[in-house]
């Protein structure tokens, strides 16, 4: 109990320190931003909000202009649903990507997301 507060309280602190020290994140012209939106239209981040594996995956979305769904599996039933009946196991942070006539793909990992995205938008 009293390492589940801990761990909540550290977690709500460093996901509050991020959002205020994220700075602004990678810019494109617009026509670039469109076409990488249309991209990453098709995925989705489940996460927790206190996670710091979820915080670090969160900030690289940020650091490069990344518009990307957010699912909350702790709150969200249905989010949660999803993330253990598809993705095979409740573990965040994990990305969904959709693509037409494709299984998902549904990438655990942080590590991983981010290296994924990075070398697909860095
Ligand atoms: N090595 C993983 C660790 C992820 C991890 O441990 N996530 C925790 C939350 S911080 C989790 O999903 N635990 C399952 C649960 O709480 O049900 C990563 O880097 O993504």
């Amino acid at each position: 109990m009293l390492l589940k507060i801990t761990r909540n309280v550290l977690g709500y602190s460093i996901a509050g320190l991020d959002l205020i020290s994220r700075g602004k994140g990678q810019q494109r012209p617009a026509a670039e931003q469109a076409d990488v939106d249309a991209q990453t239209a098709n995925m989705a981040l489940y996460q927790f909000t206190a996670c710091p594996f979820c915080i670090k995956t969160r900030r690289a979305i940020h650091r490069l202009g990344l518009t990307i769904e957010k699912r909350n599996a702790m709150n969200n039933a249905s989010a949660r649903r999803e993330l253990e009946q598809q993705g095979g196991k409740i573990k965040v942070p994990c990305l969904r990507i959709t693509e037409a006539g494709k299984d998902d793909i549904w990438m655990y990992e942080s590590g991983d997301i981010i290296a994924y995205l990075q070398q697909r938008f860095g």
